[in-house]
């Protein structure tokens, strides 16, 4: 197992190499900038591309999990982690992991056991997120929050926290882009506190294309609200 850190990053990472290094270096700007011990996990999910080799050069551990899906590549990546607090993002830059003291702390205080970001509070640089996804993310979430009994407002947000003790209490069965709503029906299923705070989505600047799909994905996220 290993000796115990502050924080563990965990990235999902499917062919992200021109952006996975600069993510990996701002997790650890972050853990510097507070004196924490810290860690930075990269879950490759396959990559095809440099994603490894940039993710090595600039520091991360990189944990295979060859079986596609970025629900799968997380929960690979939670069984690897030593943190004491875990932050899970895209490394696909729109997130600024520098900026992470909102999840960190009251999940480090005790105040909470899970945070959500709220990309709707945060702001969305222009470009960002397609028209679509504007109207189906609230419109998802507010089925989940009917369904689920909780307050989140951005279930689709990629950035969000969790402690290790709450996670113990949480169940995955979920691969897909799904998670990220089981992920929040597990923690208000388990009774568990949950914070949320404003999260920023930048435009990714480098070439990329998104993995999302957004009728499959949007309908996988619908089935598990109905279903579960
Ligand atoms: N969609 C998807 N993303 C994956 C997969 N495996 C890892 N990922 C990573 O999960 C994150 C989310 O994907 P992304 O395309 O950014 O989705 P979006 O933020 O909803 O547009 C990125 O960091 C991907 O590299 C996968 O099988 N599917
Ligand atoms: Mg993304």
């Amino acid at each position: 197992m290993g000796k115990r850190l502050d924080i563990s990053y965990v990235m999902p990472c499917l062919n992200e190499e021109t952006t996975v290094g600069q993510c990996i270096d701002e997790a650890k700007a972050f853990i510097k900038e507070n004196a924490l011990r810290g860690e930075v996990i990269v879950v490759d999910n396959g990559s095809t591309d440099g994603s490894v080799k940039a993710a090595l050069a600039h520091g991360a551990r990189v944990i295979p999990e060859p079986r596609r899906g970025y629900g799968r590549a997380i929960r690979t990546g939670l069984k690897h982690t030593r943190g004491s607090v875990i932050v899970i993002g895209d490394c696909d830059s729109t997130y600024d992991f520098r900026h992470c003291g909102n999840f960190y702390r009251p999940l480090a205080e005790g105040e909470y056991d899970v945070v959500i970001g709220d990309r709707f509070s945060g702001g969305i640089e222009s470009g960002a997120m397609p028209p679509l996804h504007k109207l189906g993310v609230p419109f998802l979430s507010w089925c989940g929050r009917m369904r689920f009994g909780t307050g989140v407002r951005d279930f689709h947000c990629g950035l969000r926290a969790v402690t290790r003790s709450a996670l113990a209490k949480m169940r995955f069965r979920t691969t897909g882009m799904e998670f990220s709503t089981e992920f929040i029906a597990s923690a208000a299923g388990a009774g568990l506190r949950i914070g949320q705070t404003p999260a920023v989505l930048r435009r990714c600047t480098k070439k990329r294309q998104s993995k999302l799909r957004t009728f499959p994905d949007g309908l996988r996220h619908l089935e598990y609200i109905l279903t579960h």
